[in-house]
């Protein structure tokens, strides 16, 4: 599959608004699996892990991957908990697309806010998705208006909620006028949203004002992605996790619209300040970037990866960061959840998943050539540590256990700061406060 085919899209967004059921429904309505798992029963693919199974709520950001048409997407379900943002943030620089998901029934907080100005600091390109349309159809035109007050009027539905509770028609592809929606009309909304798109482009402009809506969707793939990458149009979604509506159109949203990775913006890749051209087409220099690690009791440090050029293969030789120390790589991996499947290589724009190699850590930028010294990914901004704790272990004599702990959740969390004070010989661990008391 090349390139072209690949969408990686992180679905953020506050606590409790269904990302880790969407993302479920989604892997079950490509038939990537046979069993549709809930969060309440502790079976999704992507809330897998202990504690997340504990709480019902993500603890971790977990990848995932389907198949749809012909494309390969490749999921990041992440947690939503206040806590919990530095694990959020820290993949952002893994994908093109941030899926916001909002609560069909709660109000936009303020971690939903922050996600939307963090995507838009990214440059990335974003859209809207509405869930659990079937709980609270009274209440999709309160949040509609809400979302444009809060994050612009450039949000615009693709889609809109039937009167009939388990559909959502289409207002873009395959716009049908006879259709009902519960609230503006079918041709109301594609005007809106194709008036929009067009301003990117000023022949397509002319075009279309001498031959009224007719625009296909093939004329304006180009403005819309330009218009996606510069914040101009933000796409609005309604689904229901719960009962599959608007997923199939989601899908299409995804594969059809939102960017393959050299539509999206390019990565903040950088070297002595200055942002590194990275083509993903090109054979040659494999460039990537570890936008997670992981300790697996079974499997050790895992490193979760993102290629933006060339290709990683088992086998292969590749340095890290500076250093003039080659390391092998080893098995190479895709993960499903706790599912993993061995693969040979990872081309430009895919995810994948390197074993054990020790030197490893987030925000690691992996090449193949020396050519990329010093090409660093753009600092992230994580939250301000509201917390500190100053530990000491319950018995002499642990403290190499203690600190090798601590290095353990600061290497899963960039967010975690520890901190050694010679001067008072204490340790503090500084973050937000869940992350900390977990
Ligand atoms: N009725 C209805 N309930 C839903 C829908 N989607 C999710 N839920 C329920 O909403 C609750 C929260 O869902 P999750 O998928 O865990 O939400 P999340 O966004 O992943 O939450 P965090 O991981 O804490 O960020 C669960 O009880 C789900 O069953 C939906 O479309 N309709
Ligand atoms: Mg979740």
């Amino acid at each position: 599959m090349s390139q072209h085919e690949i969408r990686n899209i992180a679905f953020v967004g506050q606590t409790g608004t269904g990302k880790t059921s969407l993302v479920e429904r989604l892997l079950f309505e490509s038939h990537a699996i046979n069993n549709l798992g809930h969060v309440e029963d502790g079976d999704t693919i992507t809330d897998f892990d202990d504690q997340s199974i504990h709480y019902q709520h993500s603890v971790e950001a977990t990848p995932v991957t389907l198949s749809w048409r012909n494309h390969q997407m490749n999921f990041i379900d992440t947690p939503g908990q206040a806590e919990l943002l530095g694990r959020t943030l820290s993949i952002f620089p893994a994908v093109e697309t941030s899926a916001l998901v909002l609560d069909a029934g709660s109000s936009i907080n303020q971690v939903s806010e922050r996600l939307f100005q963090f995507a838009k600091d990214q440059k990335k390109c974003q859209m809207v998705i509405i869930n659990k349309i079937d709980q609270h159809p009274d209440k999709l035109l309160a949040l509609l208006e809400e979302i444009e007050q809060r994050f612009g009027a450039q949000c615009l539905p693709i889609n809109l909620p039937s009167q009939k509770p388990a559909e959502v028609i289409d207002c873009y592809f395959e716009p049908n006028p006879e259709q009902t929606t519960l609230f503006s009309g079918v041709d109301e909304a594609h005007e809106l949203l194709v008036d929009q798109v067009v301003e990117m482009d000023e022949s397509l402009m002319e075009l279309y004002l001498e031959q009224g809506s007719e625009l296909t969707p093939e004329q304006l793939h180009d403005p819309f992605e330009k218009a996606l990458r510069t914040g101009h149009v933000v796409p609005v979604c309604f689904v229901s996790s719960d009962t599959g509506a608007g997923c199939e159109l989601l899908l299409r949203t995804l594969a059809e619209i939102m960017p393959m990775p050299d539509e999206g913006n390019p990565p903040m890749l950088e070297k002595n300040g200055k942002q590194v051209a990275i083509d993903c087409d090109k054979r040659d220099h494999t460039v990537a970037h570890v936008y997670k690690v992981n300790v697996d009791p079974y499997m050790g440090k895992l490193a979760y990866v993102r290629v933006f050029q060339g290709e990683i293969t088992a086998g292969s030789q590749l340095f890290i960061g500076d250093s003039s120390k080659a390391f092998k790589v080893g098995h190479l991996y895709n993960l499903q959840g706790k599912k993993r499947q061995e693969i040979t290589s990872a081309k430009a724009g895919d995810l994948c998943v390197l074993v054990k190699v020790d030197d490893l850590a987030f925000d690691s930028v992996i090449h193949d050539s020396h050519d990329e010294d010093g090409v660093q990914f753009k600092t992230l901004n994580f939250p301000e540590s509201m917390y500190s704790l100053t530990l000491k272990p319950k018995k002499r004599g642990d403290e190499q256990k203690m600190s090798d702990v601590l290095a353990k959740i600061a290497a899963e969390d960039p967010s975690l700061k520890i901190e050694h004070r010679t001067r008072t010989n204490e340790t503090v661990l500084s973050g937000r406060v869940s992350s900390i008391s977990r």
